[in-house]
């Protein structure tokens, strides 16, 4: 898949899945990765805070690899150099992070960047630095960062359904209000706990995808 199939994807198929093993009830990033592959879930971002590099980059070139054959996409969150060396498809990055221009450099044209926002301002620059899509969040409270920014407000709400590059809303986002974010007007929705973390995760995707109906 070109990247620009990749990015059309992000405003196509809803569900964009985070994982991690802090958060995945004991199972392993690649078992987790294989069963979120297999109910359909075609958008996938590593994000591991708690292992070496040696240790990521196992994982993650074999998450990248099962990913390719399934025809998914593969974000890789934070390192560049992790994403390189695993050949994923594109790189999510903080506003703390190497910029997006750099990001670039280091990954070459063909892997997309995608920028957490959190203010109306921190839209701007993305889009100002050449972002292919935005993290957007968090929507709600949210326990699985423990960094993250203050929720979103109203004013900036309205500033992302008007931004023209591809929205991913994330944090705090479930069953239970996933369809109110839709019906506002957002069309793609990272999670991380209302998917790895239960212990069905197939249900889970299932019933997120029930409720985008
Ligand atoms: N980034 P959950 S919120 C990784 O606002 C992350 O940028 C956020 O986890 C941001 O779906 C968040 O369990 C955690 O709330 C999302």
């Amino acid at each position: 898949m070109t990247k620009e199939e990749h990015i059309q994807r992000l405003k196509d198929d809803p569900i964009y899945v985070v994982m991690g093993e802090a958060l995945s009830l004991g199972r392993k990033n690649t078992e987790v990765a294989k069963t979120l592959l297999d109910v359909g879930v075609r958008i996938i971002q590593y994000r591991e805070k708690h292992k070496t590099w040696r240790e990521k980059y196992a994982e993650a070139a074999e998450i990248a690899v099962m990913c390719k054959k399934y025809g998914a996409t593969f974000i890789m969150n934070d390192s560049v150099d992790l994403a390189v060396a695993c050949g994923a498809d594109g790189i999510h990055v903080g506003q703390d992070d190497a910029p997006v221009q750099i990001v670039k450099k280091i990954a070459g044209q063909n892997v997309f960047v995608g920028v957490s926002t959190n203010t109306t301002k921190e839209l701007q620059g993305a889009l100002a630095d050449g972002a292919d899509y935005v993290g957007f969040g968090p929507m709600f409270p949210t326990s699985s960062k423990s960094d993250a920014d203050e929720v979103v407000t109203e004013e900036t709400i309205r500033s992302a359904l008007e931004f023209p590059l591809p929205v991913v809303t994330i944090g705090g986002i479930g069953l239970e209000n996933i369809r109110t974010l839709y019906d506002r007007g957002f069309r793609s929705f990272a999670m991380i706990s209302a998917v790895v973390s239960q212990k069905d995760i197939k249900k889970a995707v299932d019933d997120l995808r029930q409720a985008l109906k």
